[in-house]
């Protein structure tokens, strides 16, 4: 075993990992950029380490300083988690090359040829799992476009080679888009991947995703640990998984399973990782998919995934343990028969945005209250406490709640019991958001697919969610240093007499005069202010409006020019940013006066895109 894994990430992954070493007594080092000095991931881990300013590109994904950083500390082991290098093969590389370092992860080899789409597509091919109908070579003539769509119809997908999460994907409607979108597409891979090769794939119209977790050792030993249902994404971004999958049968759930299996052995995989698969849409009464149904191979990421607690929950396997211990050389010790699936779990991601205004991420904040739910079958992964402020230089993920339940119904009823007592004053996150998917009758059903939050949920439903559970506008940053007004009162009910304390905040006292009547809400949600949403800050984008860099990224496309008319709604400026492509919207209209910015540079959160007047 390792004497001191590196952990070169932050936030709740980096604490996972850190708990993890805790418990193989693995002594723990953090690396941390400027903005992240007390961060939750520092307390945690047993020493620390600065690898730079804020810019993610001049630290968490600066090889040399992370390498560096685990020569000072004399780590013997480097873990990725996810996001930043974690999917990089020449970081994979440069670790596996530095002495007496190991790379926690699989071998920079195997995500090489994982990593580069069609050689994915051969290798699964090969092994005898089904892939999406499409080429395996790349594609440079729109004829090849044409001639694929005669045979098997539009639309075409057409992928960039080095694509992969929701990027380097161009869909093909009809014969007349076929030129600029293989134009666009390869000059996406080009701009993101320093590859310009793409290849087709028959483009399915309302997939459900359906991703298998992984676990191999150097010993030959590849297990699957079941499946994970992440249909409800909202642009490419998951926001509620769950495992099982409500939309699989036994016969299908095995047969994906094996598929997962036989995959990546065939691809000399090690370490954790997960393999994508899409299901066709194809639903008995019952609800459940076909056993038939058609299932096809996506993509394997290389990686431990935000989802991984959904498994570890419904299997009871703590998936970051294995991966240390598999790459240190230990030899799996469970045969894929003794791998049981007990109960249901889901996870929440709990971010720092406002669902109500298009998911919008928060540009600050202080949390002035921070009191998570608790109790049976309820799991916090998380790096913040009370009175920190926000971090916003990176994703705006604060925490996930993890919740099992002994099946789906439970699990779903124990996670609105969650979502109610978890207390966050300060900043506004999705947690309205989650509590109404989990009253919506497609999500409760289990029938939605990856289409379902873009293109089919009534936006109206989301905007009365968080005024109803959220806090209001301003109300909670200000709540800090608003004086309390405590008042005491005497009621009667049905001939009884209460005193009763109030306590006001941020709100004119109540008038105790005549005609004063103890109205009022109940529950344990209420907040002092929250029953009259502020329209203030709807009300500010009347006369102007500067577009804003949701997060830090690279500028992929600017879809508007100075002068242009441009509506609500409208896409100004595609963002790259955490291997996402995120359309920045306006959400005021107005008329282009200012592009501070051009394709290629790259941006830090709260930067100014595009000024509208
Ligand atoms: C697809 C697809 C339909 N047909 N490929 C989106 C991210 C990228 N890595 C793969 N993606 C898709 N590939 C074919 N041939 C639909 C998607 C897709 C999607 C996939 C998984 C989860 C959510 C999604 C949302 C939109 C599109």
């Amino acid at each position: 075993m390792f004497r001191k894994v590196l952990v070169a990430n932050r936030g709740e992954i980096a604490v996972r990992v850190v708990r993890a070493c805790e418990e193989l007594n693995v002594g723990t080092v953090a690396v941390y950029s400027d903005a992240d000095k007390n961060s939750g991931h520092v307390r945690h881990a047993d020493e620390a380490y600065n690898v730079g300013p804020a810019r993610a590109a001049d630290s968490y994904l600066d090889h040399d300083a992370v390498i560096e950083a685990a020569r000072k500390a004399d780590a013997d082991a480097i873990h990725p988690g996810y996001g930043f290098l974690a999917e990089n093969a020449s970081f994979a590389r440069n670790v596996e090359e530095a002495e007496g370092i190991t790379w926690i992860g699989p071998s920079s080899d195997a995500m090489e040829s994982l990593g580069e789409k069609t050689k994915a597509r051969k290798i699964m091919a090969e092994a005898d799992v089904p892939i999406v109908p499409g080429t395996t070579d790349p594609v440079t003539e729109p004829e090849e476009i044409t001639d694929f769509a005669d045979e098997h119809g539009y639309p075409v997908a057409i992928k960039a080679e080095g694509g992969g999460g929701g990027r380097g994907m161009k869909v093909v409607e009809a014969e007349s888009e076929v030129e600029a979108q293989l134009e666009s597409a390869r000059r996406e891979g080009e701009a993101y991947f320093d590859n310009d090769s793409v290849y087709l794939e028959r483009y399915l119209e309302n997939p459900r995703h359906i991703e298998v977790q992984i676990v191999a050792d150097e010993h030959g030993n590849v297990r699957h640990l079941g499946e994970r249902d992440c249909s409800l994404q909202r642009r490419h971004q998951k926001v509620i998984e769950e495992g099982p999958s409500p939309a699989l049968t036994d016969e299908l759930r095995e047969k994906i399973g094996e598929a997962a299996r036989r995959g990546v052995a065939a691809a000399d995989y090690t370490n954790a990782g997960t393999v994508e698969f899409l299901v066709e849409e194809d639903l008995d009464r019952d609800g459940l998919l076909d056993p038939d149904a058609n299932f096809y191979f996506l993509e394997v990421n290389t990686r431990i995934q935000v989802e991984h607690c959904v498994t570890e929950e419904i299997t009871g396997l703590d998936i970051v343990k294995r991966q240390i211990r598999v790459a240190a050389g230990e030899e799996l010790d469970f045969a894929q028969d003794d791998v049981e699936i007990d109960g249901h779990a889901m996870e929440f991601r709990i971010n720092a945005e406002n669902a109500a205004k298009d998911f919008q991420p928060a540009t600050g904040g202080k949390l002035t209250t921070y009191d998570p739910p608790g109790g049976l079958g309820v799991r916090l992964d998380d790096a913040l406490r009370q009175g920190d402020e926000l971090v916003t230089d990176y994703d705006s993920m604060i925490a996930k709640l993890i919740v099992w339940g002994e099946d789906r119904e439970e699990c779903i009823e124990r996670s609105l019991r969650a979502l109610r007592e978890y207390e966050i004053e300060g900043i506004t996150t999705i947690i309205p958001f989650h509590r109404l998917m989990l009253s919506d009758e497609r999500f409760v059903e289990g029938t939605h697919t990856t289409k379902y939050l873009d293109e089919e949920l009534d936006r109206s439903r989301i905007e009365q969610a968080q005024d109803q559970w959220g806090p209001a506008d301003g109300a909670a940053t200000a709540a800090d240093d608003e004086e309390v007004v405590e008042r005491e009162f005497t009621v009667e009910v049905n001939g009884k007499r209460f005193e009763v304390e109030l306590e006001e905040r941020g709100a004119p006292a109540i008038p105790t005069g005549q005609g004063a009547s103890a109205s009022g809400s109940s529950g344990p949600q209420h907040r002092s202010a929250a029953d009259e949403p502020d329209d203030a800050a709807a009300a500010a984008a009347g006369d102007g409006e500067s577009v804003t860099a949701e997060m830090q990224g690279t500028i992929l496309s600017i879809e508007v020019a100075e002068g242009d008319e441009v509506s609500p709604g409208d896409v100004v400026v595609v963002l790259e940013a955490m291997k996402m492509e995120n359309d920045i919207v306006a959400s005021a209209g107005g008329t282009v006066s200012e592009i501070p910015i051009s394709e290629g540079e790259s941006v830090d959160m709260g930067d100014t895109l595009v000024v509208l007047e």
